[in-house]
């Protein structure tokens, strides 16, 4: 249900589009891509995940989880970034982003869920690589989101971060991601130039943001040559620049270089974790 009842009037009586999102996030990016290909304009709401702003009473009172990303479409609540993409297409006269061909179509809705379900994988590796290494929240700052965050999973996806991630759900993460890339790179071995064939579809949308991340991380990308050359291809595309690159938050990320490097001189990369056992 992409669309979910709000009662906050300050969300209904809006006009146009408006998002909530941050720079760094996979989920949002996915969402200003899909707003750039459809050349949509939007009004810009940052928040401040480091700073912990989702935890605030402003922002709970927009997105009932406290997570983002968040649009509303003239008053209409959208949640659920693949929904929101999808939200978006069907709401032009003519669909840009869709497959015509049925069995396109339905390969594109099973690459979104896909990419929706690997959401959790990418986001443990993404604190455990890359948070850990960049500056994070404050004790102060941590206590008062434990304080005031209303969503329990949340709240304890990151108390077990502080208390550091258990080896094997690193593992059993990296492993899951291998298995999507594989399976990405198989789809994509018959030369296709998208996922779901001739024409660029939401399915791409959904796992641009997913690629570039892992890259940051360290990734190897070289198991997956065909992987690899539709992310030269899709990367190449204006909205990359203009939804992606240009919003990603520079210091963070090479604040966060050094650290990744010597991880992965130490022999404790992302990949070391892969591959063990
Ligand atoms: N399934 C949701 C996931 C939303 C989500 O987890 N967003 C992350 C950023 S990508 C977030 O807001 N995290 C907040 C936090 O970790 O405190 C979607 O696709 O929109």
């Amino acid at each position: 249900m992409p669309v979910i009842p709000t009662n906050n009037t300050e969300l209904t009586r809006l006009k146009g589009i408006h998002l909530w999102h941050t720079g760094l996030s996979t989920c949002s990016q996915r969402v200003r891509i899909a707003l750039a290909e459809l050349g949509l304009e939007f009004e810009s709401h940052p928040v401040n995940l480091h700073a912990g702003e989702n935890s605030s009473d402003w922002y709970q009172a927009i997105h009932p989880d406290g997570v983002v990303p968040a649009l509303v479409d003239d008053g209409r609540l959208v949640i659920e970034s693949v929904d929101i993409i999808d939200y978006l297409d069907q709401r032009q006269e003519r669909q840009h982003l869709v497959p015509a061909e049925p069995g396109e179509r339905e390969a594109m809705l099973t690459l979104m869920n896909q990419a929706d379900q690997a959401q959790k994988h990418l986001k443990l590796l993404t604190f455990e690589f890359l948070f850990k290494a960049a500056p994070t929240m404050s004790e102060d700052l941590a206590k008062t989101f434990q304080r005031d965050h209303n969503n329990e999973t949340l709240k304890k996806f990151h108390r077990n971060f502080r208390a550091g991630f258990e080896r094997s759900r690193i593992e059993a993460a990296a492993g899951a991601t291998d298995r999507d890339f594989k399976a990405l790179d198989q789809t994509l071995s018959d030369g296709r130039a998208f996922l779901t064939g001739a024409s660029f579809s939401l399915a791409d949308i959904a796992w641009i943001p997913n690629f570039h991340r892992f890259e940051l991380l360290g990734w190897s990308f070289g198991r997956y040559p065909h992987l690899q050359q539709w992310f030269t291809g899709v990367s190449a595309r204006p909205s990359y620049a203009s939804a992606l690159e240009s919003w990603e938050p520079r210091e963070l990320i090479d604040s966060a270089a050094p650290r990744l490097a010597a991880r992965q001189a130490e022999g404790d990369g992302i990949e070391s974790y892969l591959f063990a056992g």
